[in-house]
């Protein structure tokens, strides 16, 4: 079909241009849809455990499915990998790209000038796993010098001084012990998720917090920030837990920090002219 253009003669209409970018699983060869997938189911291990096995990757859609992997896990549990191919495609343009980080990645000199600046005391911080949750490495990792990913902890930071209560303390006990210290953050972990455990357990801290400074105006203004961290709260929000600040896997302390900084400081931008004390030159990571 051809269209009259005022001016310009007679024109063909151009096709839309096509913005998606297709993309589906790649195992052997590229866009060959295969994906590895693992489970454990109730039965022993056996001919007929891998037949209930290739059933169920059948009706999740894999086919041709095998199973690569079937262990035992105890008499009465066996664990299994299959292998096989998917049909679905994903269109990667229509999926958003997340939101960039709001604050800055500061270095621990950067950290230590703006606390020093801004408070002239040390920022303190109280940590702990709460509930029955006993999984400290998390916690470890973003509070202790040793760190994590080859960032030294916030123990590490010299205006940083960190309350680490360790494994299983009681949302009272918490939060006595930062009415106490005067903490200006207090830092959660929460690693075991069974029966969404990690949700009760932080929405119990939050009103806890709420509820012992009735009139603070945010976190930092009459409380303390609350800050969560953990592998799985990927599907919450802030405000559905009531806490000012999620952090997930592979968070590492200075990132932490930074967010410490941009949060509770006024002006968290360090100073370009703030010179690193003499004691301080070694302090970047
Ligand atoms: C080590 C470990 C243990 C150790 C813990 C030792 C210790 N001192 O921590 C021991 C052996 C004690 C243990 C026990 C149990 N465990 Co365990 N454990 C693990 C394991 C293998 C690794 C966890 C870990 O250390 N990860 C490394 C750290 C660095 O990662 P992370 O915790 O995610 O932390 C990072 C981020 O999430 C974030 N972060 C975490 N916390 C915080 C906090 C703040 C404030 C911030 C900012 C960031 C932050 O920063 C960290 C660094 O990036 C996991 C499986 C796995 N591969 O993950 C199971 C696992 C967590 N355990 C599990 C279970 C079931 C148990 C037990 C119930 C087993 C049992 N039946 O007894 C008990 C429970 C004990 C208890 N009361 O809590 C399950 C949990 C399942 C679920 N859905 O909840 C897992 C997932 C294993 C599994 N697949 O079944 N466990």
């Amino acid at each position: 079909m051809t269209v009259e253009s005022p001016g310009t003669g007679t024109q063909t209409p151009t096709e839309p241009a096509d913005t998606r970018q297709v993309i589906r699983p790649y195992g052997d060869t590229t866009g060959d849809g295969m994906v590895q997938m693992s489970f454990t189911l109730p039965v022993p291990a056996g001919k007929r455990a891998d037949a209930a096995a290739l059933q169920l990757a059948g009706k999740m859609g894999l086919d041709p499915a095998s199973v690569v992997h079937a262990k035992p896990m105890g008499p009465d549990f066996t664990f299994f990998i299959v292998y096989g191919k998917v049909g679905h495609l994903i269109d990667y343009a229509s999926i958003p790209v997340p939101a960039e980080r709001a604050y800055p990645l500061l270095t621990s000199q950067e950290v230590n000038q703006a606390i020093r600046r801004a408070l002239n005391r040390k920022l303190v911080v109280v940590g702990a796993c709460i509930g029955t949750d006993a999984h400290t490495v998390g916690i470890d990792a973003i509070l202790n010098v040793k760190g994590f990913a080859g960032e030294k902890g916030l123990e590490y930071y010299r205006e940083i001084q960190v309350v680490n209560m360790g494994a299983q303390v009681t949302v009272a006990e918490l939060v006595e012990r930062a009415k106490a210290e005067d903490a200006d953050a207090v830092l959660v972990s929460q690693v075991v998720t069974q029966r969404n455990a990690h949700l009760h357990n932080t929405k119990q801290m939050a009103a806890a917090f709420h509820a012992e400074y009735p009139t603070a105006v945010a976190g930092g203004i009459g409380r303390p920030l609350l800050v969560v961290g953990g592998p799985r709260f990927d599907t919450v929000s802030e405000a559905d837990l009531g806490v000012d600040r999620i952090f997930g896997k592979g968070t590492t302390p200075a990132e932490v920090a930074s967010y410490l900084v941009h949060a509770l400081l006024p002006a968290d931008t360090p100073h370009p002219a703030d010179a690193p004390r003499s004691d301080e030159e070694d302090d970047d990571q």
